[in-house]
Order: C-alpha cells, then sequence, then structure tokens
C-alpha cells in the first residue's frame, strides 16, 4: 500500500537521511513476510531456528551481554523544562537529546535495511487506541511488534493522509552501552532509542510510548496509562468482574493475571480471563465508571521462575509462536532455563552462546546460569488458554477495581481496602517493595515506587499524582481502590501466604467487597477482611497464621509515615496537597487506635 501521509514521509526521509539505510523495507503484517525476515535473521545469525515438531513457530535470540536488561541511568525525559521531567527522571532538553542521540544515530544504518513499521496500540480503530510508526534496522524488533501489537497495512490504512503518530527511531548502532540512549520527546509525541536491542529498550510501543508517552497524553486527554494488569474474575453466577493491578517488577504481575483458581474456588465455579499482564489504557466512559484496555497484544514475559506451578497458563502460551531471548539453548533445539519445567539439561549452550553444562561453576564459585535472568519469552496472548474474550472490544473492559501491591516481609497486611479515592492515590503514591535476605541488596531496603511507574511516568510524578486525584473526581462510578502483600513473613522469613493461585481468595474479598456484600474491620489504614470473609474452602491455614497476616503494628507503621513523608519531600512543591492530608490522617487515625 502507497503512503498517502505526507508528514510520515517528511519525517521517514529525515530520519533516513540521518541513519542513512541501504534499503527501506514497509511492514505489511503478512505471514509471508515473517517468513522472509526469519529466514534472512537465520542466514546472519540474528535469529536460531528452533525445533519446529516441539516448539512450532518459534524462534531463538541472543542480545549483547551488556545489553540484557532496560537501562534506567540511559533513559531521559526530554522536555524544555526541567521541571516538566519531574525529580524522578533523567532530564536534557529537545535539543540536547537530538544532538547527542543524533551523532549517534548519524550513518548508523550504512549497509542495514531500515524496517517501516506502522503499529497501533490498542485495536485498530478504537477511540482509546493510539498509533505509532517504528523505524528499526533490526528484523528482532519487527518481529517482537509482530506479536506485542497490530502491525502493518492495516493501520497504516487507519492512519490515513493525516492521522497523529508516535514517531519512533531505534537503531542498533554499535550496541555499545557508552553510545545508548533512550529518549523521550513528550512535547514532540517522539521517542529515540540507540544502542541496544533489548526488548524494553527497543519495542518503542511498550514502556516508551505505551506508559511513558502515553501517561504524558493520557494527562492532556483525561485518560490513565498504568502499569497494570488487567484480569477478569468470573463469579459462579457468571458475572465478569474485571481488577487492574500494579506491582513493582518481579511481584508477580504476570503470574497474576492467569492465575489457575485453586481447587476449593474452582468447584464454586470461578474462572479467571486474561486481558493483559503489563500496561493499562483507562478511561471514563459514558456510564461514570472506568474502562480499560490492554495496549498490547502479547506477552514480554520473564522466563525464569515461570514453570507448570508457578505458571501453566504461561507456559501453554509459549509453546508456539514463540520468540525465546537470552535463555539456554539444549541440543536437541529446545530451551530451558532456571526454575523451568523438566529435568536440569545435561548440557547446552548458555545465553552467551557459550557450551553449558550445569556443573559449571564462576570465579566466586557460584553456578554459572543456563538463562539470563531477566531472559523472556514473547508470546501471543491470544494464545493464552485463560485469554479474555474482550481483548478486542474497541472500549475495553469496565474495572471494578484497582490493587497496589508490593512485596513488604512486615507492615502490610494480606489486603487492605482504602477508604475513598483520595485515599486510594495515597495507597498507590507510597508503594513500596523492600529487599529480603533472598534477595539481592541491603536486607529491608524500601525501595518505593508509586502505582509502579517509577520508571515510566513519562512526566512530573507530582503533577501524575494531581491527574489520579482529577481522574477520581471525574467520576460517578470510580473503581474501589485496594492494597495486597503476599510476601509478608513469620518470625523465621517464612512466607506466610502460599501465593499463586491462592490469591484468588483475596481477590473473591476485593470483589464482593465492590458488592457490598463481605464484612470488613474499620482499622487505621483501611477496611481489612474479617477472619470469616476470607474462603479458605481446601486451604490449611492455621487461624493464628490469618491473624499474623492481617495485623497492623502500629509502631512500624509510624516509621513508615516517616519514611514516606521523606520521599514525599522531594517533590517539594509540586506535590498535591491532599496527599499530605492523606498522610496526616493516617498519623493520627494511628495516634488515635488502641
Ligand atoms: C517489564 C518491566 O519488563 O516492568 O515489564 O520491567
Ligand atoms: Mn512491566
Amino acid at each position: 500500500m502507497k503512503n498517502k501521509h505526507k508528514k510520515l514521509d517528511a519525517w521517514i526521509k529525515s530520519m533516513a537521511a540521518m541513519c542513512k539505510p541501504d534499503r527501506m523495507v514497509w511492514i505489511t503484517g503478512s505471514d509471508e513476510e515473517k517468513e522472509r525476515l526469519q529466514k534472512e535473521a537465520f542466514a546472519t545469525g540474528e535469529l536460531i531456528p528452533l525445533n519446529q515438531k516441539k516448539l512450532p513457530g518459534c524462534v531463538y535470540h541472543r542480545t549483547a551481554e551488556n545489553d540484557v536488561a532496560r537501562t534506567e541511568n540511559l533513559t531521559f525525559i526530554c522536555t524544555s523544562k526541567k521541571r516538566d521531567a519531574g525529580p524522578t527522571n533523567n532530564w536534557m532538553t529537545p535539543s540536547q537529546g537530538y544532538a547527542k542521540a543524533g551523532a549517534i544515530f548519524k550513518n548508523s544504518m550504512q549497509g542495514r535495511t531500515m524496517y517501516v513499521i506502522p503499529f497501533s496500540m490498542g485495536p485498530v480503530g478504537s477511540p482509546f487506541s493510539k498509533i505509532g510508526v517504528e523505524l528499526t534496522d533490526s528484523i528482532y524488533v519487527v518481529l517482537n511488534m509482530r506479536i506485542m501489537t497490530h502491525v502493518g497495512t492495516e493501520v497504516l490504512k487507519h492512519l490515513g493522509s493525516n492521522g497523529v503518530f508516535t514517531k519512533c527511531l531505534h537503531g542498533k548502532a554499535e550496541r555499545d552501552i557508552n553510545r545508548r540512549l533512550i529518549l523521550h520527546f513528550p512535547e514532540d509525541n517522539a521517542i529515540w532509542s540507540v544502542g541496544s536491542g533489548y526488548g524494553g529498550n527497543v519495542l518503542l510501543g511498550k514502556k516508551c510510548m505505551a506508559l511513558r508517552i502515553a501517561s504524558y497524553i493520557g494527562r492532556q486527554e483525561n485518560w490513565m496509562a498504568e502499569h497494570m494488569l488487567i484480569m477478569g474474575v468470573e463469579k459462579p453466577n457468571g458475572h465478569i468482574h474485571y481488577l487492574a493491578a500494579a506491582f513493582p517488577s518481579a511481584c508477580g504481575k504476570t503470574n497474576l493475571a492467569m492465575l489457575v483458581p485453586p481447587q476449593g474456588l474452582r468447584t464454586k465455579g470461578y474462572k479467571i480471563w486474561t486481558v493483559g499482564d503489563d500496561i493499562s489504557w483507562m478511561r471514563i466512559d459514558s456510564d461514570g465508571a472506568l474502562w480499560a484496555i490492554n495496549p498490547e497484544t502479547g506477552f514480554f514475559g520473564v522466563a525464569p521462575g515461570t514453570n507448570s506451578q508457578t505458571n501453566p497458563n504461561a507456559v501453554k502460551t509459549a509453546k508456539q509462536n514463540t520468540i525465546f531471548t537470552n535463555v539456554l539453548l539444549k541440543p536437541d533445539k529446545t530451551v530451558w532455563w532456571e526454575d523451568g519445567d523438566g529435568p536440569t539439561p545435561s548440557q547446552g549452550m548458555d545465553w552467551r552462546g557459550r557450551p553449558w553444562n550445569p556443573k559449571m561453576v564462576d570465579e566466586q564459585g557460584k553456578p554459572v546460569k543456563g538463562a539470563q535472568a531477566n531472559s523472556r519469552f514473547t508470546s501471543p496472548i491470544k494464545q493464552c488458554p485463560t485469554s479474555s474474550f474482550r481483548l478486542e472490544h474497541h472500549h475495553g473492559v469496565p474495572i471494578s477495581a484497582i490493587i497496589f501491591g508490593g512485596w513488604r516481609a512486615s507492615l502490610a497486611p494480606l489486603v487492605y481496602q482504602a477508604f475513598s479515592w483520595p485515599h486510594g492515590v495515597y495507597t498507590g503514591a507510597t508503594m513500596a517493595s523492600e529487599r529480603t535476605a533472598a534477595q539481592y541488596g541491603k536486607q529491608g531496603e524500601v525501595r518505593r515506587d508509586p502505582m509502579a511507574m517509577l520508571p515510566f511516568c513519562g512526566y512530573n510524578m507530582g503533577d501524575y499524582f494531581k491527574h489520579w486525584l482529577k481522574m477520581g473526581s471525574s467520576m460517578t462510578r470510580p473503581p474501589e481502590i485496594f492494597h495486597v502483600n503476599w510476601f509478608r513473613t513469620d518470625k523465621n522469613g517464612e512466607f506466610l501466604w502460599p501465593g499463586y493461585g491462592e490469591n484468588l481468595r483475596v481477590l473473591e474479598w476485593i470483589i464482593d467487597r465492590c458488592e457490598h456484600t463481605a464484612e470488613a474491620e474499620k482499622t487505621p489504614i483501611g477496611y481489612i477482611p474479617t477472619q470469616r470473609s476470607l474462603d479458605m474452602t481446601g486451604l490449611q491455614l492455621p487461624p493464628e497464621k490469618i491473624t499474623q497476616l492481617l495485623s497492623i503494628n502500629k509502631q512500624e507503621w509510624k516509621n513508615e509515615l516517616d519514611d514516606q513523608e521523606m520521599f514525599f519531600s522531594r517533590f517539594g512543591k509540586d506535590l498535591p496537597a491532599e496527599l499530605r492530608e492523606e498522610l496526616s490522617a493516617l498519623r493520627e487515625r494511628l495516634n488515635n487506635s488502641r
């Protein structure tokens, strides 16, 4: 199809003049195109074919060793005023950004092909959706974008001759960490990413557009772009409640989004519908409620730890048409990763491309991993056994509850409900995860991550909090807001709560609260379940453990408030007064409680 969009044409020409590719190829989204690109990438070694009998449609990719995760220190919001990027983002002026990245992009595509990927975040043509065009010199990026978004001719047709699009430029350049930049220009609706080949830095529809740029646009257009999973919980009576949940990385968002109900609740008739595992775009609809779409069409999931116990639905999803990145390659051309399924292979090629066996140790005597800790699978969401029948609905799904969560070894009870929308916003704004002995870093160190958006908010986070408050007051039927903590431990450091599928017991209480049918006790921090309001059928959990899971330690909470106050002080006068007031009100409730 011929491009009739003059601005798009001019932009592509000027980017090509800078990068100097040998060729330009428009991505149509056809099956034939996928075959052709794969073949090309097999020939250069960019991709390795996998065993088509055991893993039909699957391919393998390795990134450079220094290019295995998002590089937050090289990620910038480029706005005219520093204040607009706020205290939690790295900042440059747009002219500095264009000059610095431009010097790296210059001539970087000589000898290479520039692919033009028109893509839609969200169902094509939906009023919720946004169009982007990514220019890239990476076939790996093209193939991932084909899974993660709607791409090709259909999107271009929709863009027409004058549609608005986010200008996304990606180049691998030398993949040198010293010549790598991930830049966002919200004032220009543009993204420039150079020097990386790692998904989170280069699939520009994902974190860069669907969170950083979209959060900026959402504020202007009165909607929200959030780092949230979306799931439907179907009750025994057939009613489906949709929940949106934000957790910092490594707190099990993907697992929760496709959980398998435990026997007791399955027998009762509960079912799960997965809408998304990472990003939620939410708008107020004509009914005064909040409706959400998942702007993505795939999962870019972390492989290690994913197995038939922790997430059987993800295992099934990744059995075909999947791109595996940085996992272990077995001699039979299938894949494996630590804490995955099956026996540990006796040999293979590790994520660095070196011969590997499970007895190998590094200089410090630690086992050498076959798969990189952040190795990934990219799979179409439609292949998930629980994928929602609402994925392509233009207005998405109505959200009954928003859930915030973190990893807190103590402090936060299993679940509590905020008293009001502003109290819920305060709960999200003070979200945190702490490191335990089992994790890297200093034990007990608390990392604040408001709404799990710290690395993803494309503007001043003080303004972001104001936007949340404003959205709440614009709704006649706002979702209820909750906080969960699956990670509370006893005095021996053992988890009190079994997690995984059992988390549905907590979600059941949450939806019953939304329907005003579940009992709760009012505490200074919010409403918590009464013991008998949680259905524990089939779960052998001693009542004293439930008491511990739901207990609130006043002194711990007072210390927490001191820490929250310090965090809030970073925002200076940009912090909305309502959040300070919520903090003071909580302090007072704690002081006044027995
Ligand atoms: C992700 C992340 O990859 O949050 O989804 O880092
Ligand atoms: Mn994420």
